[in-house]
């Protein structure tokens, strides 16, 4: 794809799973830096752009604001076809990596923030939370890389990358289960180790 990508960010954000992304499929981008202690995102020009006031918010080079993590990811796979990231159109295949990629924002995320957050506090009702509960999502992570390297078969794809950018950061902040699972561990590990990984954690 034609073009430079423009990525609001700070590296301890989301943004970085979207810079990741960027280095996988060779996007030619640049950083605009976003200082959240300086409250950069609350500013108008920012919330003119996203008025959620969040990162990442990725500016497409035809000046397409977008925002949502997965959704970033799914639109930058497609973009560049030749990195191989996402499955054909309308294929089982491609039913399987949008359940994965879907999985990550709608289930892992609220769910690990959940457990991390509000440690104490009586369960919410299982039957109205998206994602069950927290060990419904653990329990379905590790069985579905019980027998394969990759939450879609045997290779990486965007819902890889969404789904292992927040078991990364769970593993990182102590979030239940996680460090002790040998499938996901493992699994962080072998995305961890990919060099556009190695590359988006450079600092800049
Ligand atoms: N639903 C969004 C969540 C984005 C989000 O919460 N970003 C955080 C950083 S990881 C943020 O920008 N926080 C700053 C704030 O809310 O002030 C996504 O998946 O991309």
């Amino acid at each position: 794809m034609q073009g430079r990508f423009k990525l609001y960010y700070n590296p301890q954000s989301r943004a970085s799973v979207a810079r990741w992304m960027l280095e996988e499929v060779g996007a030619d981008y640049e950083l605009v830096p976003v200082d959240f202690e300086k409250g950069d995102n609350r500013k108008p020009d920012f919330l003119a752009i996203n008025p959620m006031g969040k990162l990442p918010t990725l500016i497409l080079p035809d000046g397409t604001v977008m925002t949502e993590t997965a959704a970033i990811l799914a639109h930058l796979a497609d973009c560049f076809p030749q990195a191989g990231l996402a499955s054909a159109p309308a294929t089982p295949e491609r039913a399987t990596y949008y359940r994965w990629l879907f999985f990550a924002p709608s289930c892992l995320e609220p769910a690990g923030v959940d457990a991390m957050m509000r440690k104490d506090a009586p369960p919410l009702p299982r039957m109205a939370l998206g994602w069950g509960s927290y060990d419904d999502v653990i329990d379905t992570i590790e069985g579905r890389l019980a027998d394969r390297p990759y939450v879609t078969g045997d290779s990486f794809t965007a819902a890889d990358l969404a789904l292992g950018a927040t078991l990364w950061w769970f593993s990182m902040f102590g979030a239940p289960r996680v460090k002790e699972s040998e499938a996901i561990m493992g699994f962080v590990g072998r995305i961890t180790d990919r060099d556009a990984f190695k590359r988006a954690q450079a600092t800049g």
